[in-house]
C-alpha cells in the first residue's frame, strides 16, 4: 500500500495550528525534514551523548523559514493581502519570495546591502521579489518594514508575525514524533530569536496536549559579534561572518529569554572561528553541509562539552541545522582548500594521487 504523501506542515498539523477550512494552503510541501543521527561527532561531545541533526536545509527554499512562511502567506491571503513585506538577512526573503510567487501576490524584501549570502540573493531575485538592498543593517531594515506595514497595505511576514511562530513550532512536533519523546537538550542558532521561541512553543504545546510528558532544555547560541541576548544589551554594529544571524536587536528577545529561563537552558556566544570549525566538521566529517549560522548550534554544543557540561551523562541532544550550505557558496569556497590543478594526463593524476 502506498504511504500517504506528505501534505506540508499546515495540513499535517492543522489540528494544532490556527487554520480553518477557509484558510488557503499556500504550500510547497515544506517540513518532514530528516532528523539525522550523528555518525561521528556525538562521541566528541561526551560518551553518553546521542546527537541528532534536524536538517532544515532540505526544505523547499533550503531553510527552516518555509515552515513559518507557509503559515504567514496562507493567512495573509486568507485576510485578503495582495502584497507582503519583510526585512531579512536572506533566508526569510527567499522563503517570502517563493511562497508569494506561489500565492500569486507581490513580495517586497528589504535586505542589508552587501550582507546577504549569494544563494539567498539569487533566490529572492529568481522568485520575483521586489528586492531592495538598503544601506543599513538588518535591524535598520526591520525598523523600516515595521513602519511601512503599520501605515500601508502590505502584510508584514517577519517573525513578529505570530503566524510565522505558529508554522515554525511544527519542527518541535516533528522532533518529538520522530523520537517518540522530546530530547533532553535542543540546540539552536539565535538571530532574531523567532525560531527558539517557536520550538519552545511547540514543545510546550505537545506537553499540554499530553503527546509528551516533559520538556527539553533549550540551548541558544549567538555569534560573539552579534550576541545581545548573551551580553544583555543591544549591539549597535553587529558583526559576524554568519550573516544570517548578524542581528543586534532581536525582535523576539523577550520570548527567547523566557524560553531559556523556563526550560532551564543556556544562551551562549560562539566566535566566528568556532562557527567555521563546526561548519567544516559538519560537512567534512558528518557529510552534512549547512550554512555558517546553522553551525552555531553544533559550535555551541562543542563549547559546552569542553566545559564539562555533558560529562558522562546519558542524554539525547538535537541540534537544528537551519539552512543549507549552498546558501553561502562564497564562504564554502573561502574556508576550504582550493581545487588541485592537473593537466589532461592520466599519468600525472595517478602520480598526484599516489596510486602509481
Ligand atoms: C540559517 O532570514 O533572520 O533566531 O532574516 O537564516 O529565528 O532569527 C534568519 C535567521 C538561524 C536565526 N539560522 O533564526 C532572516 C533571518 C539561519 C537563519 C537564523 C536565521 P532566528
Amino acid at each position: 500500500m502506498a504511504a500517504r504523501a506528505w501534505p506540508g506542515v499546515i495540513e499535517h498539523y492543522r489540528r494544532l495550528l490556527p487554520v480553518s477550512d477557509a484558510t488557503p494552503r499556500i504550500t510547497l510541501l515544506e517540513g518532514n525534514t530528516p532528523l539525522i543521527p550523528s555518525a561521528h561527532l556525538a562521541e566528541r561531545l561526551g560518551p553518553g551523548v546521542r546527537l541528532l541533526f534536524k536538517y532544515e536545509g532540505v526544505n523547499p527554499t533550503c531553510s527552516f523559514k518555509d515552515r513559518g512562511m507557509t503559515m504567514a502567506v496562507s493567512k495573509a491571503v486568507e485576510e485578503g493581502a495582495t502584497a507582503t513585506i519583510c526585512a531579512s538577512t536572506g533566508n526569510t526573503s527567499a522563503a517570502a519570495a517563493a511562497y508569494c510567487a506561489r500565492a500569486g501576490i507581490q513580495s517586497v524584501v528589504l535586505i542589508p546591502d552587501g550582507y546577504v549570502a549569494l544563494g539567498k540573493l539569487a533566490q529572492a531575485l529568481a522568485y520575483g521579489a521586489r528586492t531592495i538592498a538598503v544601506d543599513g543593517d538588518f535591524d535598520a531594515c526591520l525598523r523600516l518594514v515595521r513602519e511601512i506595514s503599520d501605515n500601508y497595505a502590505v502584510a508584514l511576514v517577519n517573525s513578529l508575525n505570530p503566524f510565522r511562530i505558529q508554522g515554525q513550532k511544527t519542527a518541535a512536533f516533528e522532533v518529538c514524533d520522530a523520537l517518540g519523546a522530546p530530547p533532553e537538550f535542543h540546540a539552536l542558532p539565535v538571530g532574531n530569536a523567532g525560531n527558539i521561541t517557536s520550538y519552545w512553543l511547540g514543545y510546550c504545546e505537545y506537553r499540554e496536549q499530553g503527546v509528551t510528558d516533559r520538556l527539553p532544555h533549550m540551548l541558544g547560541f549567538q555569534a560573539a559579534g552579534a550576541a545581545p541576548i548573551v551580553t544583555g544589551g543591544r549591539v549597535d554594529k553587529p558583526e559576524t561572518l554568519a550573516t544570517a544571524i548578524r542581528i543586534g536587536n532581536p525582535a523576539r528577545w523577550e520570548e527567547a529569554s523566557r524560553a531559556i529561563e523556563e526550560s532551564a537552558g543556556r544562551i551562549e556566544a560562539v566566535s566566528d572561528d568556532e562557527i567555521v570549525a563546526a561548519y567544516r566538521e559538519l560537512s567534512s566529517v558528518e557529510g552534512i553541509f549547512c550554512e555558517p549560522a546553522s553551525a552555531a548550534s553544533y559550535a555551541g554544543l562543542k563549547k559546552l562539552a569542553a566545559e564539562g557540561f555533558f560529562g558522562s551523562r546519558r542524554c539525547t541532544v538535537v541540534a537544528t541545522l537551519t539552512g543549507h550550505g549552498l546558501k553561502d557558496p562564497d564562504r564554502a569556497v573561502a574556508t576550504a582548500a582550493e581545487p588541485e590543478q592537473a593537466p589532461d594526463d592520466i599519468d600525472a593524476i595517478v602520480e598526484m594521487l599516489g596510486l602509481a
